[in-house]
Order: structure tokens, then C-alpha cells, then sequence
């Protein structure tokens, strides 16, 4: 596997030089900003966008995210057009020469956590998800506001969103899901793109709306849906790894002995009740999960795609992004890396 960093564009305070600085960096994983969901992703933003980060020595390895427009999910009639435009937009970014692209099929909400700054023993931050929190929120309300949204929807979009999927339960969500998939793998194939469905974050439904990229069950029906080696999973450990049901490690065994993971994220997260977590440092010791075993089942599997360090704490003082700050995602890259390289090395 090789190492790659999100990096938000022009805007993100993190620099391109910053991430190049980082032992073992090999790529970038980003997205164009400025296209509204929906809309085609023309050529030369994509093409600007690459120039850009190989100019500072480092190759742009994945998209993340192309995000889905809201009709597709909701299977309304306006979906052709939208779905057209994500054909075409993989296609720019297959000329470009960038071979994954990563994207979720969330409703309404990308990932979602109840609290921005937690406070740690050592004075370190970090992103939390109680579900008690969550329930006393109040989507439908309008006023949601949630870090690290690929998208954000206007006061009065969000409830009529909520209305729209009042109509949308598990099983629509999953037809929905086949008819986007039946027609955007194909052309990513032609593309020459891999696709990469990132899980749900956290992995069950909030505020009533429905989520289905949840667990090995889902993820086998999920593969079902296209034989196509271009249709695959981006193996998130802490979305899935927030359920203490999902076995992390064997996930990796299954799907990536199948070749269906195109990309990993890798990140550590403390479970300290029922569906209720903490995003900790990303060493094993930090968290519930055994990243050891995680990263052993990648190697074992003979994983040669992107993954990059995921979310990490606030520390040293970094005033960023939630979660996306550079000294302990940079952290994180090394340590990950290290595991790697020792595994290696033990099994040579
Ligand atoms: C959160 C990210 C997600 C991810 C999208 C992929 O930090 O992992 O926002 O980019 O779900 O479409």
C-alpha cells in the first residue's frame, strides 16, 4: 500500500510543501470545490488541480469525493441528468490519469459527530459521537451544522430534504443505489477509474434517515451489484470499527482477497459505550481497534492501493480543520507506515 494525505485545496491552512515534509508521502487525495453537487466536473479543473500537486513533487492518487447528488439517492425522475454528469465527470478524471475516485451514498448527511472538541487528560482534542447528544438534535429544524461536509444545504433545502425522505426506507435506498451503480460503473470502467464507496459514518441510521453501507453483510450485497473489477469499497476502519460488531481485520480478509478495496482510511477510535465513540491517536494502544491486525490483514491480502491516515486529535496547539489538522494525521502516517514496514519485513 502507499501513503497519501487529504488536502482540501488553496483554502485548507495544511500546505502542499507541509505534506510533501511527511517521511514516506506519496500522493494527494482531494476534490474540486467549486463545481456545485451535480454539475459536471470540467477537464481543466481537474487537470489544473493534478499540475498543481505535481509541481510539488507528489501525485494526485484519488479523488475524494465526486459527491451524489440528493435525486440520485432519492431515485426522483431529475436522476438521468445528474447521473449523465457523473459519467462525464469520471471521464475527465480518467483523462487526468487519477485512478480512484472515492464518494458515499449517505442521505442528506456525510459523516456526522455530536462534538467538535473534546478535551483529553493531555490537553489534546478530539472529534466525538454520543448518540445521547445526537437524538436531541434537531435536523429537520434547519440548523445543522456539521465539519467536513463535501456539501451544506441551505436552512430551507435541509428540511425539505428530511420531507423528500420521509418516502426512502432501506430497500428504495438499495434500488436506488443499483440504478446509480449500474450506470456510473461502466463508464468508469472506461474510464479506466476505480470506484470506491466509502462505508457510513457512524455505521447506523441517524435521525431517521436510512444508511446501508453499514456492515459485511451490506458491503457482500453492495459487491453484488456489479462484477466489474472498477466497482469496489474504500475500507474506512473507523467508520466500520465504531460498530463493535464489524470485525475490521476480517472485512479486509474478505474484500480484499476479492480485490474489491481500492482505497484504505485508517484511524483509531475509543469505544466507550453503545454507539457512543471517541476518535483517538491512531496507534493501537489509543483506541479500541487492533490497527496492527488491520494493517497485517492489508498486507496479507497483498493490498497495493492509496490509504491514508484519517482523521487525528488536535494537539500542539493547531487551530485547523476538525480532524483533519497535520501533526497528528502526520503522526499517524509514519506510525501506519511503520507498521507496515515491520510487517513486512517480518514476513520476508
Ligand atoms: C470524513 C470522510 C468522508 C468521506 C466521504 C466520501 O472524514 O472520510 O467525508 O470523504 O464520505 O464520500
Amino acid at each position: 500500500m502507499y501513503m497519501t494525505f487529504r488536502w482540501f485545496g488553496e483554502n485548507d491552512p495544511v500546505t502542499l510543501k507541509n505534506i510533501r515534509q511527511i517521511p514516506g508521502m506519496h500522493g494527494i487525495v482531494s476534490a474540486v470545490y467549486d463545481v456545485p453537487v451535480g454539475e459536471e466536473w470540467p477537464y481543466g479543473k481537474i487537470a489544473g488541480l493534478r499540475d498543481r500537486v505535481e509541481a510539488e513533487g507528489l501525485k494526485l492518487s484519488v479523488i475524494e469525493s465526486v459527491p451524489v447528488h440528493e435525486d440520485i439517492k432519492l431515485g426522483l425522475p431529475t436522476r438521468d441528468r445528474y447521473i449523465d454528469n457523473y459519467c462525464r465527470t469520471l471521464k475527465n478524471i480518467g483523462k487526468a490519469g487519477i485512478p480512484v475516485v472515492c464518494y458515499n451514498f449517505m442521505p442528506i448527511l456525510d459523516w456526522t459527530r455530536s462534538g467538535l472538541d473534546f478535551e483529553w487528560e493531555d490537553g489534546s482534542t478530539s472529534l466525538i459521537y454520543e448518540e445521547a447528544s445526537v437524538v436531541r438534535m434537531n435536523p429537520r429544524s434547519g440548523d445543522l451544522a456539521l465539519p467536513g461536509w463535501d456539501t451544506s444545504y441551505s436552512k430551507d433545502e435541509i428540511g425539505r430534504l428530511f420531507r423528500a425522505y420521509e418516502s426512502v426506507d432501506e430497500e428504495k435506498l438499495w434500488e436506488n443505489l443499483a440504478y446509480f451503480i449500474e450506470r456510473i460503473i461502466p463508464a468508469a470502467e472506461e474510464a479506466g477509474v476505480r470506484m470506491a464507496i466509502h462505508p457510513d459514518d457512524p455505521p447506523w441510521p441517524i435521525f431517521g434517515l436510512p444508511r446501508i453501507m453499514t456492515n459485511a453483510r451490506n458491503f457482500e450485497r453492495f459487491l453484488t451489484l456489479s462484477d466489474s473489477p472498477a466497482h469496489g469499497i474504500c475500507l474506512c476502519s473507523g467508520s466500520l470499527g465504531a460498530d463493535p460488531a464489524n470485525d475490521v481485520a476480517e472485512m479486509v480478509r474478505t474484500f480484499g482477497s476479492q480485490g474489491r478495496i481500492h482505497f484504505a482510511h485508517l484511524r483509531n477510535v475509543r469505544i466507550d459505550g453503545e454507539k457512543d465513540f471517541k476518535e483517538t491517536a491512531h496507534l493501537s494502544s489509543a483506541g479500541s481497534l487492533d490497527m496492527g491486525a488491520i494493517v497485517a490483514a492489508l498486507y496479507a491480502v497483498g493490498f497495493d492501493g492509496p490509504f491514508r491516515p484519517d482523521h487525528g486529535r488536535m494537539i500542539w496547539g493547531e487551530i485547523g480543520r476538525p480532524g483533519y489538522g497535520l501533526y497528528d494525521r502526520a503522526l499517524g502516517a509514519v506510525y501506519l507506515n511503520g507498521l507496515w514496514e515491520g510487517i513486512a519485513r517480518a514476513r520476508a
